[in-house]
């Protein structure tokens, strides 16, 4: 835990092991602090390793008991255990039986690594270096074995047992024990690892393959929370029957199961056959969850259940190569979703994020490339970049090659590789032989970090009827990337005219909506051009760039009425929103242009017709995207208050429209969590939000009424949302009653404390501060965490960022309090500090001695020290 003795990871030194693992029997005996863990490893000599080479096991934080080699005690100067590691200085140059016991504690685990207790159960975390936590092994992603697991322990305290693959045994012990033994067919990396053991209640379900085998499902949580399991169930079994269709994935096990737990630092893991999951993205009721709530259960079932191809099948060779699992599977996921709901819309939401999260990250001092090429700490690498960013490349690739090369790349990946542990060349030269191309340029993708900018400019001739596009793409320089190479991006584009979108040739052909910006820059005449057009570049956003293209405003309300591409009519908005919006920042005196609320009155008359689609149009730009936009000198109050005065103008000059609108499409029978109803719960939402901004007496009593009579959690959190953001006396009683209503339901009262620490006025700090010492909150609950500090940090610009630097030393108190327990919770809440120097200099330089103030702090994790000194550099 160290700081003091990191020494960074590096691709190049990659080496194949010096030994493997064939096979490991784990008999794990839960006994409260005396845990007792027995591996047995077969183990024998890599013939692409070192002859002769020392085994080093890896360990962190282990109790060693005993060892043994084929069944006898080896010499005391033959091997060397320490709590970081067991080696064998010369182990037989033959295949040989290694055994080891440790011994465990459970309980005192509050890393949330390795082998921990949660509410209700014992249960296991292993990626990516957790495994080493429960026993001494080859921690490392290329070394596949088949496992069997033997887990015992006492029959009323933990009468569920549960460990990857198939039962194959279980029975009775005398004094009140039990045991089981689980067998995984398929070799697998030690951080799939899984197993759970507790007091669990679970649900049951059938899913029949398409060859026609039968799966049996099960989703375990805590009893009594059965009936909130439906909806991850019934995505469960879309996930699988998608997977069949899409990408022709059968699941391999008899048995699949879920295990939700209460304490987790991340969403969710695919151990193989016993994916474990964050409750909050598995439990869910109207009564209990937004509509948001579901999306998510929805896409993180599928994510999980998807890396069984795309993850379990097929590893990652090292680290280095996590994106080849997390952005291919974040594509597949986000693909899933499209397909259940609407493409266009699921489009705005995911670019949306990706701009928040990764352009935020690859424009600081925390960037990185989507392949990283050095680590200190690798849970500081399960990044928006290597996700979010790692998705949109394979998006990229399958938009240049086609999508028909596109499938067959990856048919020929999981024939290739089923079984292996690979790299990103192995997965990308699948496709340079499916798409008949070299990809050498695209593989910059992977190593060059940054946003590339690209910059477009265009001329139409009258004469020639022609349209000249130049595109230029620069990338800024990035923490060890000073100067760049040029990508190849992707750019989809059409020329809107008069009546839609214009028929175009381009280079004497038929243009087939896409072109490939290889160089520096390159000019694009497109023939046949009648008219004097608009043009709408990056529909779909198709590559993740920043474009620049200085638009009058009459050409953006041009895109946003008529552009074919639903992606770029929600982006003239936001563009044109985001130009007022600044313009508000940069001189708050000026009216707000009447044009653009014109412009919005109009669309309201047509929103009922993509409920969900005319929502997105109807949320501004967040103050995020505002300050992203600024980039230099920010001053959170500022973008605030401009943010605020567009939302008031069309507040006061739509709030009868609006409010209609939303009376309109008042719901019609039950809540249902379908794409349909939650666009129109969305669109009713946003309405109320704008009008709101009227500050009419009205419109605040229909949300008090709307807080009052929801019969949904979506309606009743917008309206204690809208409350309290507004900053009026109606939002304390309802944050009381909140709590009475739900307060025994943990999830629901991170809503609660969520709401809370979002208030964009001066006392939040202190609510914050008040609320860690409610019995509601606990710090080492990261969910609670996540949702009051998380929550005010990340998701309050004005307050974090308060002018007196107040609300980054209590950042910085909060971290060295977690990371004691808790290292990787502290590190992701450290990563609210990546903007800091894109402030104006008073808040930057209190952040900054926030930071440097870290950083001299006594027993800083590696995980927390990493982060401070990056973002110090
Ligand atoms: N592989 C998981 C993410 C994950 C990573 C690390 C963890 O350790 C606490 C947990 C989960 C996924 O992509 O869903
Ligand atoms: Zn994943």
């Amino acid at each position: 835990m160290r700081s003091d003795i990191v020494r960074p990871v590096r691709l190049a030194d990659y080496r194949p092991p010096d030994y493997l693992v064939d096979t490991v029997h784990l008999d794990i005996a839960l006994d409260g602090a005396a845990t007792r863990v027995v591996a047995t490893l077969a183990v024998r000599p890599n013939p692409k390793g070192r002859s002769g080479a020392a085994l080093e096991l890896d360990g962190d934080a282990l109790t060693f008991v005993r060892a043994e080699i084929d069944g006898a005690a080896p010499a005391p100067e033959t091997y060397a255990a320490a709590s970081d590691g067991f080696t064998l200085h010369r182990p037989p140059q033959r295949p040989f039986v290694l055994t080891i016991e440790t011994r465990l504690d459970p309980a005192s685990n509050t890393q949330l690594m390795g082998l921990y207790r949660t509410a209700s159960c014992t249960c296991t975390q292993c990626e990516a270096e957790g495994f080493r936590r429960i026993t001494y092994f080859l921690d490392r992603p290329d070394v596949l074995a088949v496992y069997t697991t033997r887990i015992e322990a006492d029959k009323a305290e933990a009468p569920v047992l549960l460990a990857n693959g198939n039962r194959i045994e279980a029975g009775d012990l005398p004094g009140g024990r039990h045991y089981a033994v689980w067998h995984d067919p398929f070799p697998k990396p030690s951080y799939l690892f899984a197993m759970v053991a507790g007091d669990l209640a679970h649900v049951a379900d059938e899913f029949v393959t398409a060859s026609g085998r039968r799966v049996r499902l099960e989703i375990h949580v805590e009893p009594g929370k059965e009936g909130r399991c439906a909806y991850a169930m019934d995505a469960l079994k879309r996930s699988m029957r998608w997977d069949e269709e899409a990408f022709g994935r059968e699941y391999d096990l008899d048995v699949f199961m879920i295990v939700a737990v209460s304490d987790f630092n991340m969403g969710a893991m695919e151990n193989k056959g016993l994916n474990v999951f964050n409750d909050k993205y598995v439990l869910a009721s109207p009564e209990t969850a937004t509509d948001l709530d579901y999306a998510n259960i929805e896409a993180i079932i599928a994510h999980e259940y998807f890396h069984n191809w795309t993850g379990n099948r097929i590893t990652c060779r090292d680290w280095f190569q996590l994106c080849l699992k997390e952005g291919l599977t974040v594509f597949r996921d986000q693909e899933f979703s499209s397909d259940q709901r609407s493409r266009a819309v699921k489009r705005i939401i995911d670019v949306r994020n990706l701009r928040s999260q990764q352009f935020a990250e690859d424009a600081g001092p925390l960037a990185h490339p989507v392949r990283p090429e050095l680590y200190n700490e690798i849970n500081n690498f399960y990044t928006a970049t290597v996700y979010e960013k790692g998705a949109e490349v394979v998006r990229m690739l399958k938009a240049l090659i086609g999508d028909a090369a596109f499938r067959a790349g990856m048919d020929l990946y999981f024939r290739r590789h089923d079984g292996e542990a690979v790299t990103i060349e192995d997965f990308i030269a699948c496709f340079a032989e499916t798409g008949g191309r070299d990809l050498g340029q695209f593989m910059l993708w992977y190593r060059q970090s940054g946003t590339p900018e690209v910059k477009a400019t265009g001329q139409w001739d009258a004469k020639t009827r022609t349209y000249r596009l130049e595109l230029a793409q620069t990338i800024p320089p990035t923490p060890g990337q000073p100067s760049k190479e040029p990508m190849v991006i992707p750019v989809r584009l059409g020329l809107v005219g008069a009546s839609g979108d214009l028929p175009l040739r381009l280079a004497g052909r038929p243009f087939d909506g896409i072109v490939a910006l290889t160089e520096p820059s390159r000019t694009y005449v497109f023939e046949g051009v009648r008219e004097r057009p608009v043009p709408s570049l990056l529909r779909g956003f198709s590559a993740p760039v920043k474009l620049v293209h200085e638009l009058e405003e009459a050409d953006l309300l041009t895109l946003f009425e008529r552009d074919s591409d639903p992606f770029n009519r929600w982006q003239a908005a936001q563009s044109y929103a985001t130009g007022l919006i600044l313009r508000a920042v940069r001189k708050p005196d000026l009216p707000i242009d009447a044009r653009f609320v014109a412009a919005i009155g109009t669309f309201l008359d047509d929103a009922r017709r993509d409920p969900a689609f005319a929502a997105l149009t109807l949320t501004l730009p967040s103050e995020t995207d505002i300050a992203r936009e600024i980039g230099v000198n920010v001053d959170p109050d500022a973008i605030f208050a401009g943010r605020q005065a567009l939302r008031g103008a069309i507040g006061r000059a739509l709030h009868g429209q609006l409010m209609r609108l939303r009376e309109e499409l008042a719901g019609a029978g039950p809540y249902s969590p379908d794409a349909a109803g939650a666009g129109r719960r969305a669109l009713r939402n946003a309405a109320l939000y704008l009008a709101c901004g009227s500050g009419r007496a009205e419109v605040l009593a229909a949300v008090a009424r709307q807080f009052a009579a929801a019969d949904n959690m979506t309606d009743r959190h917008a309206a204690l949302s809208i409350l309290t953001l507004s900053d009026v006396p109606e939002a304390e009683p309802a944050l009381q009653s909140f709590y009475e209503r739900y307060r025994d339901d943990p999830l629901v009262i991170d809503k609660w404390l969520m709401v809370q620490a979002q208030i964009p006025t001066t006392g939040t700090l202190d609510r914050v501060k008040r609320l860690m010492g409610h019995p509601a909150f606990s710090i080492g609950n990261p969910n609670r965490v996540r949702a009051l500090i998380g929550a005010f940090c990340s998701g309050n610009p004005t307050q974090f960022n308060r002018a007196d630097g107040e609300g980054f030393r209590f950042l910085a108190a909060v971290v060295l309090d977690i990371d004691g327990k808790n290292p990787q919770l502290a590190a992701r809440l450290v990563s609210a500090l990546r903007s800091w120097r894109s402030l104006e200099p008073v808040r930057r330089e209190h952040a900054g001695a926030a930071l440097r103030g870290l950083a001299e702090a006594p027993s800083l994790s590696r995980d927390v020290s990493d982060i401070v000194g990056r973002a110090l550099a």
